[in-house]
């Protein structure tokens, strides 16, 4: 029947739906539905109906002010119980960051985490030495009239970047809200998680409450698995091209939140703690997010050097063989391959630090894994943070890990009483409660006896959101019926409305027509056959009004408008009644909700270091906090196999780029929904940017991995080749993050700050400061059209692949060629780039010989720079840093450091010079400096040749000059003899004349 369709014939084939026990009732998934706020028309405008507060008792000192803020008439109750004392405490932390504070005069001790978020959490920055107002960029403003209201300003133009005036400070228990006054068009940018256009919009609420949707998980605007409140503004001057003004605004609360961004001004809520507010001077793009990550919440981990290699993982392989035949048809298409990834497949019934018997047994996986390493490949499985509840009358059943947990107390907890047993991938599951010690020592265990068994080289770790399928502690008195299946039906279950996947990618119907209209016809058979149930009403629970005294954590009175069906904070997560272990105030899941990602990935980012003493494990994490980027990196979620969803990957990835979360990537070719051709091999080629590059898909959609069609494993070799050869270049970028908060990824505006085009650029990104990527974003192109930023003040642009120079006025979008292979990328002059050629792995490719691209400028000169370690030590015993710089026809090389590397350089290529040289020289032999070169100059008779090309012939084995006179291209080659004893030995230089 219908069902054979030929999408169905190309997808898996599974065991028999896991377990085969019974499927939970999909009711247990229902939550009470609650109206949002933001859409309650009838909901209490704090802004009219609270008092306010007053300021009195101010203490002005050189570093910043305190005073007493005190409610300034009757409480308001608006969403919860207002706090009459406040204290307001301001410091000028360091020249370029001023903090705010506003939290309760009065904090009952032992609940401070209520207002506080503990610095153990997420970095609180202090008051630097030798700060004071007198040095500061910025300074703070207030005023009594009509009620305390408070200003930031630059310093330099009097400009106010934050401004409560005319509006309350509003204060309660379970509500908190500030209104700032913004500039009309405002451009800000961050505030991830969030699949969005770049600019973020000024009419748009962005809410922040960590989750996951299983069906759609790639909903536009809405709450997504991460967040991060911090947001970058950049105010352009009058003129075009006047100088630009970027500040960053830090807003460290972690509870349930809401950003109103409108007209004129935005709208800060959350649901809980207090205000903590971090203002960042800039007055780049650039220095605001360095700022960010330097002084508030540390700069990004370095990735090892393989990490930034290739992975491949979908969910569905089903066995270690499975495995080897992926990795052996990536080395039989010649694609790089460093690393494969098992999603659940490889746990027994899903459980934590087991092997599937039968499939995933550990004896054949150890000769799996000694044979992957052995070929300098890595592999990475999934781990969730949920454990599995055995069933106490199964004897069979037992699950120590389980057992080794809960002797600890390392479990979330409904208050006193019992464990909180929710719903998971293995059935009903407790929690580990990373916030307090033991759970870490349980976990650091678990990791470390599993790694005994399965030599694996990271871990990514997913639901951490925290996901639970049920609401609230459904498992208490039923773990008896453990396992059970989730409560719906799994992609690719047998008999159900999800069995075969029919989704295809835009226009599919026009480039597969037959193949499209037959799925099309067989979707509309399967949903016949297998309605989705409609869904039960679900009671709707009214506005709630504040208890006085009471906070209401389940249904709080402010309901921020969480995307998942009925809005309720309890859908799909650990409930937020739930508690942590952390007596004797013992937190609330309701305050820590948003940092469950985060204090599981910081517990396992722990673990994997025992695992691997003195080096950088590999490790990206679902679900991330402002923080986390110090120890993880973070895949994009559940994306579609969609167009749409490759656009605005981009933009995320940006997103993470200010969060301070360099290491991201989008799962390629799509996660949900069928993959084709032609996206397939676009979305490879834009992966290649994102430093974290992997292909990933779900359960039951057609195979994807990069080798599947000839002409995506064709794209895909090209653009591999490419980003291998530029490892060295983006290994620096990681270092400069790491060291000074730098960027990897880049927005045009943020490398071009002064040019209001650019302000909304989300098709095109820059990879560090010199590379330009303008990728194919839509089915059916054979170009595309990208800006060349800079061109109106000078800036140069060469094609990648010619070196020759774009032909580009200011301003102009130009059409650029980019048949299915190819990918256009653009170098920018003034940058030189260190290369080495691609091998097949990372580790294959770091010891290949040298070459330096030399983009030069306007005025013939180039810089650039490269970091050397041994690529994988947390604490390298030896580093280089090495300095290029190219100007009056000299290359100059300048090493420091004691990292050896002893490879040759190979090649120089020189794009932009203004004609063919005559001589290409080391410079006068003798001098000292020179170590790196055995002396070595050209004869001057190759400067004769009369054509437009001319070569010089081999002389000996010292090199090659070839130029190209209407390219301006200078190749200089086989400069290996003349370089063997490594080139960043010492300092050299070569004269290019
Ligand atoms: O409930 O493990 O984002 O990569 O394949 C979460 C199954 C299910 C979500 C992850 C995805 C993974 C999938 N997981």
């Amino acid at each position: 029947m219908a069902l054979s369709a030929v999408v169905a014939g190309q997808q898996p084939q599974y065991p028999p739906a896991f377990p085969p026990t019974p499927i939970l009732p999909s009711s247990i998934n229902y939550a009470p539905s609650v109206m949002p706020t933001v859409m309650d028309l009838t909901a209490p405008n704090a802004q009219s109906i609270c008092p306010g507060y007053t300021a009195s008792n101010v203490q002005n000192g050189s570093s910043g002010l305190t005073a007493d803020l005190t409610l300034a008439g009757p409480a308001c109750n608006a969403y919860g119980n207002d706090v009459r004392d406040l204290t307001l405490s301001v410091q000028y932390q360091s020249k370029e960051r001023l903090s705010v504070k506003i939290f309760p005069k009065y904090l009952v001790p032992g609940n401070q985490s209520l207002y506080i978020l503990s610095p153990t959490l997420t970095p609180q920055p202090a008051l630097e030495l030798g700060a004071s107002k007198a040095n500061s960029d910025l300074a703070f403003t207030w005023t009594n009239s009509p009620s305390f209201q408070f200003q930031v300003s630059r310093v330099s133009t009097g400009d106010v970047i934050f401004s409560t005036y005319g509006s309350k400070i509003v204060f309660e228990d379970q509500f908190l809200e500030l209104v700032t006054s913004m500039v009309p068009n405002y451009n800000i940018y961050g505030l991830a998680e969030n699949l969005r256009g770049f600019r973020i919009p000024n009419n748009f609420t962005q809410t922040f409450w960590n989750a996951y949707n299983l069906e759609n998980d790639q909903e536009l605007d809405v709450n997504g698995h991460s967040v991060h409140p911090v947001y970058l503004e950049t105010r352009y001057g009058n003129s075009s091209n006047s100088e630009s003004l970027s500040h960053g605004v830090y807003a460290r609360n972690a509870h349930g939140q809401e950003w109103l961004m409108r007209n004129t001004s935005i709208t800060y809520r959350t649901i809980g703690g207090s205000f903590d507010l971090y203002f960042l001077s800039g007055s780049t793009p650039k220095e605001v997010i360095s700022q960010y990550q330097t002084g508030v919440v540390n700069t990004p981990y370095l990735p090892a050097y393989w990490h930034l290699g290739f992975h491949q993982v979908r969910w569905s392989y089903q066995n270690w063989s499975n495995l080897q035949d992926v990795v052996d048809a990536y080395a039989a298409q010649n694609i790089q391959l460093e690393g494969i990834m098992n999603d659940l497949d490889y746990l027994k019934m899903n459980r934590d630090f087991t092997n599937n018997p039968g499939h995933y047994d550990v004896a054949p996986g150890k000769v799996f894994l000694d044979q992957l390493h052995a070929n300098g490949q890595y592999y990475m499985p999934i781990l969730d943070p949920n454990i599995y509840v055995p069933n106490p009358a199964n004897a069979s059943d037992a699950y120590p890990t389980y057992d080794a947990g809960a002797a600890v107390n390392a479990y979330i907890r409904n208050g006193n009483d019992s464990f909180y047993i929710g719903v998971e991938w293995p059935g009903f599951s407790v929690f580990p409660d990373f916030i307090v010690p033991q759970t870490q020592q349980f976990w650091t265990q678990q990791i470390l006896a599993y790694h005994q068994n399965v030599s694996f080289d990271g871990f990514w770790l997913d639901v951490n959101d925290a996901v639970s399928f049920c609401t609230g502690s459904c498992g208490q008195g039923l773990v008896g019926e453990n396992p059970i299946h989730v409560p719906f039906a799994l992609p690719g279950d047998p008999n159900t409305s999800v069995a075969v996947d029919y989704r295809y990618p835009e226009f599919f119907n026009v480039t597969n027509a037959t193949e499209a209209a037959s799925a099309s016809s067989a979707l509309m058979s399967q949903s016949l056959m297998y309605p989705t149930p409609s869904a039960t009403p679900t009671p709707t629970v009214g506005r709630t009004v504040p208890t006085p005294g009471v906070r209401n954590l389940t249904f709080p009175p402010y309901a921020i408008n969480n995307f998942l069906a009925g809005h309720s904070l309890l859908k799909q997560v650990i409930a937020p009644n739930a508690t942590h272990n952390d007596g004797p105030y013992n937190s609330t899941e309701y305050e820590l909700h948003n940092l469950y990602g985060h204090t599981s990935g910081n517990a396992t980012y722990n673990a994997l270091k025992q695992v691997y003493p003195g080096k950088r494990p590999f490790f990206i994490n679902r679900s991330t906090f402002a923080g986390s980027g110090n120890f993880t990196g973070h895949w994009g979620g559940d994306t579609n196999s969609m167009w749409g969803n490759m656009y605005f990957g981009i933009s995320q990835a940006l997103q993470f780029s200010i969060a301070g979360i360099p290491y991201f990537g989008v799962e390629t070719c799509g996660f949900n929904g069928n993959a084709d051709m032609e996206l397939c091999t676009r979305w490879m080629q834009l992966s290649a940017w994102y430093p974290m590059y992997r292909n990933h898909n779900s359960r039951n959609t057609i195979a994807q991995e990069a080798y599947r069609w000839a002409t995506t494993a064709e794209a895909t070799r090209r653009i591999m080749n490419i980003r291998y050869s530029l490892l060295p270049y983006t290994y620096t970028l990681f270092h400069q993050a790491n060291v000074a908060g730098q960027t990897v990824l880049r927005a045009l505006p943020w490398e071009f700050p002064n040019d209001p085009s650019l302000k909304a650029v989300e098709t095109q990104f820059m990879s560090g400061p010199a590379l330009l990527v303008t990728p194919v974003l839509a089915p059916l192109a054979t170009s595309v059209q990208g800006v060349f930023p800079g061109v109106a003040n000078g800036t140069i642009w060469y094609d990648w692949y010619t070196l020759e120079k774009v032909n580009v006025s200011a301003g102009e979008n130009k059409t650029l060629d980019a048949p299915l292979e190819h990918q256009p990328i653009h170098v920018r002059g003034g940058y030189i780039i260190p290369m080495q050629k691609a091998g097949n792995t990372t580790k294959t490719s770091r010891q290949m010989p040298w070459s330096l691209l030399v983009a030069l400028d306007s005025s013939g000169k180039a810089s650039g720079e490269l970091y050397l370690d041994d690529g994988i030590s947390l604490m390298p015993n030896a580093t280089k840093n090495v300095e290029l710089a190219f100007a009056n026809n000299v290359l100059n090389i300048t090493v420091s450091g004691n990292y050896n590397d002893n490879l040759p350089l190979a090649n120089v290529t020189i794009a932009g010079v203004s004609s063919c040289p005559h001589n290409v020289s080391t410079g006068s032999t003798g001098s000292s400096g020179r170590a790196g070169w055995s002396g070595w100059s050209w004869p001057s008779s190759w400067r004769s040749s009369p054509s437009s090309w001319w070569s010089a012939p081999s002389h000996g084995q010292t090199g090659v000059v070839t130029c190209n006179s209407t390219s301006k291209v200078v190749y200089i080659t086989n400069l290996q003899q003349a370089t063997s004893n490594g080139i960043w030995t010492s300092n050299s230089m070569l004269v290019v004349q």
